[in-house]
């Protein structure tokens, strides 16, 4: 049976149905593992522009992936949450269970969501496997993401038209256990591409020994790693 399968709460006569065609199958065609990196931090730290560039080096590697957008989730699954604290929680639960179906699907998923609360971070890392799961911390000052504001909703929050804004009046609890912790006031996209993928091949999540993604990564000047 696949880990971590939960009862359903409210209907204990479903059943669970194996399929066949698991992750382990999916990963040997795929020729990878799967992974969620699970990125956190405040609005504006720079957890989109990241996870955007780490893309596009392992979708260049032929690594099968997908973003998890906050702002695009909310479109959609998560339409009907607004963030108070317990409507956050929801939104995290979700982005969590859609991300333990993309681990079954073999893919390499990057969310980029606030998930501002330790508790809600920590129950997605026990729906799947250890080695699955690696939360990113993208760090950045209060004070700078409000500099930036790239979305001029820091502004918005100061002057009371948003409210429930996280690190206005909302909270934001730094991780205790990220596997990474990215600081976007010192370090540039691309040195925190090169931390993350350095940290994705020492631990095996991916691999780079076909010369053709030497070639790749050199070209995208990710390359001196690769020797190490
Ligand atoms: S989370 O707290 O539930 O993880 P999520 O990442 O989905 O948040 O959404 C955050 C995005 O929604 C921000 O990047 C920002 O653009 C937008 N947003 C709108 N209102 C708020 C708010 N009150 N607090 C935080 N982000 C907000």
């Amino acid at each position: 049976m696949t880990a971590n399968i939960m009862l359903a709460e409210k209907s204990p006569d479903v059943v669970w149905q194996e399929s066949e065609i698991d992750k382990e199958r999916r990963n040997k065609l795929n020729r990878h593992k799967s992974a969620i990196l699970w990125f956190t931090g405040l609005s504006g730290s720079g957890k989109s522009t990241i996870a955007n560039e780490l893309e596009k080096v392992l979708h260049q590697l032929t690594l099968r992936t997908f973003i998890l957008d906050g702002d695009n989730i909310r479109h959609g699954l998560s339409r009907d949450l607004g963030f108070s604290d317990e409507d956050r929680k929801e939104n995290i639960r979700r982005i969590g269970e859609v991300s333990k179906l993309f681990i079954d699907s073999g893919t390499i998923t990057l969310t980029t969501f606030i998930s501002p609360f330790e508790e809600e971070r920590q129950m997605v890392r026990q729906l799947v496997n250890e080695n699955e799961f690696v939360e990113i911390y993208v760090k950045c000052s209060l004070n700078e993401c409000e500099k930036r504001d790239v979305k001029g909703l820091y502004k918005k929050a100061r002057s009371g038209e948003i409210k429930q804004f996280t690190g206005i009046d909302s909270p934001y609890e730094e991780p205790e256990s990220a596997e990474l912790v990215v600081d976007t006031t010192t370090m540039t996209t691309e040195e925190s591409v090169n931390t993350i993928l350095k940290y994705l091949i020492e631990n095996d999540i991916i691999r780079c020994q076909r010369e053709t993604d030497k070639a790749i990564l050199t070209a995208c000047n990710y390359y001196q790693f690769i020797n190490q």
